[in-house]
């Protein structure tokens, strides 16, 4: 189609030189049977492709774009550090105040480490936690995704989830041999689980709200649980808020449900839209990591002052006063439009949603685990991602991702969003 001609070409040429054309498989929009667009710029809650063709993006770059594209702050802090240069691979005083703002932020944190992405940080943590408690054990839960480290690779959510892949070739079995995953949100499974081999297990990694096989809100008994079970048998207990993270509050998923890891992973957010992962918690587990400890992990780019300065300047606008209450404001009625559409269409679906971020799945039960998540429509979820995008709607091109709204989106988007969805989901009604 003449509408995506100068994307079909980009994308031709792409694939000749990288894997699937995309530097990340989610990207490639395989699951919802499309081509990409390559997007050639962003401004508030609005992408333009390669084309000219516009778009309300409920993407944001997969979580990090929470105050929209291109914020005058964050391109303004960037500019601002630009003349320094852009990287020493020596301390910059940017890191110690990104350190200082996150830790403030969130109690559970007494030490923080910079890294690149939410991958290196709970690798990171993981490392730490082994280190720290001298076992191998980790347990992790269906569905949840914590980047791509050999060790977390197991019955994952996100791409994983999307390509229908139980793990990943490549992952040799001595490796996963150490990783448990279990049902989220299953209290009685994990509770027991951990009274017969607790005390062999490193540690119990979690999405503390889960946004990798579609958005599935925690059971906060379930939260307290992990808790519960990782202090009486001395596993650390890490929380992967790289997505949740300065998202469904300031102080991340953490504050909301009231439940202090000992460790948590961060990214996205935190910096601005540029390479940033973050990982810390306790000081005597992070006191552990090289050089004040053992534990090795580096990073050529780790606390990047570019980096840093977006990631300043995006958590400096967010923890203005009533940043969270307007963005809840809008995705509620976001939340409120796509329930009453779906009520008005004879479509079976639920909405899932904690904060801004929202699932939508085509099935008529509710969504608490990965097992329920896979049991809802996956070619109406196609039908429908299709049609929105035809109509100018950038939903995630997965059922297993979520819908980030952002501070940028505006009632017109939200009522564009409401009735695209009506005509979408009534189309699917009399399919
Ligand atoms: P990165 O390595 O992609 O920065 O972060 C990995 C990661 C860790 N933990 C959680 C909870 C995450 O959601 C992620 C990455 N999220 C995916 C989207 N679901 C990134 C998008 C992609 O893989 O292209």
């Amino acid at each position: 189609m003449e509408k995506y001609k100068k994307s079909q070409d980009l994308f031709e040429q792409a694939k000749r030189l990288i894997p699937g054309g995309v530097n990340s498989p989610v990207r490639a929009c395989r699951s919802v049977g499309t081509e990409p667009v390559f997007i050639e710029q962003a401004k508030g809650a609005t992408l333009v492709d390669a084309d000219g063709n516009q778009y309300i993006d409920y993407v944001g770059s997969w979580g990090p774009m929470i105050l929209g594209h291109a914020h005058p702050a964050v391109i303004e802090a960037i500019q601002s550090v630009l003349h320094r240069g852009t990287s020493f691979g020596a301390p910059v005083d940017l890191e110690i105040q990104l350190a200082e703002m996150i830790i403030e932020a969130v109690p559970s944190l007494d030490m923080v480490r910079m890294v690149n992405s939410g991958t290196e940080a709970t690798m990171s943590a993981i490392r730490v936690s082994r280190a720290y408690t001298g076992r191998h054990r980790i347990v992790k839960f269906d569905g949840c995704y914590h980047g791509h480290a050999d060790t977390l690779l197991v019955a994952a959510g996100s791409g994983v989830a999307t390509l229908g892949i139980p793990g990943s070739p490549g992952v040799p079995e001595d490796i996963i041999k150490h990783t448990l995953s279990l049902p989220y949100n299953d209290i009685e499974t994990f509770a027991s689980v951990m009274q017969e081999q607790g005390d062999e297990v490193a540690a119990v990694i979690v999405e503390p709200v889960a946004g990798n096989m579609g958005l599935v809100p925690p059971d906060p008994e379930f939260l307290r649980e992990l808790r519960r079970q990782t202090e009486k048998t001395g596993s650390v207990l890490i929380f992967d808020e790289v997505m949740s993270g300065f998202r469904v509050a300031y102080g991340g998923a953490q504050a909301l449900y009231g439940v202090e890891p000992d460790l948590s992973a961060f990214g996205k957010i935190v910096g601005g839209g540029l390479p940033v992962g973050v990982y810390g918690g306790k000081k005597d587990i992070m006191a552990q990591t090289a050089p004040e400890g053992p534990v090795y992990q580096a990073g050529t780019l780790a606390g990047n002052p570019l980096a840093m300065a977006a990631g300043i300047a995006a958590l400096t606008e967010i923890r203005r006063p009533g940043f969270y209450e307007r963005l809840e404001e809008t995705a509620a009625r976001l939340e409120s439009g796509l329930l009453n559409a779906v009520r008005n269409s004879g479509v079976e679906a639920v909405v899932n949603r904690v904060g801004s971020m929202l699932g939508l799945f085509f099935t008529k039960d509710p969504v608490r685990n990965f097992d329920e998540a896979k049991k809802s429509n996956l070619d109406m979820f196609s039908a429908y991602y299709r049609r929105m995008f035809e109509s100018g709607i950038y939903l995630p091109p997965s059922q297993f991702e979520v819908v980030f709204v952002s501070a940028a989106h505006v009632d017109a988007d939200i009522d564009k969003t409401i009735s695209t969805a009506q005509a979408a989901l009534r189309e699917l009604g009399q399919a």
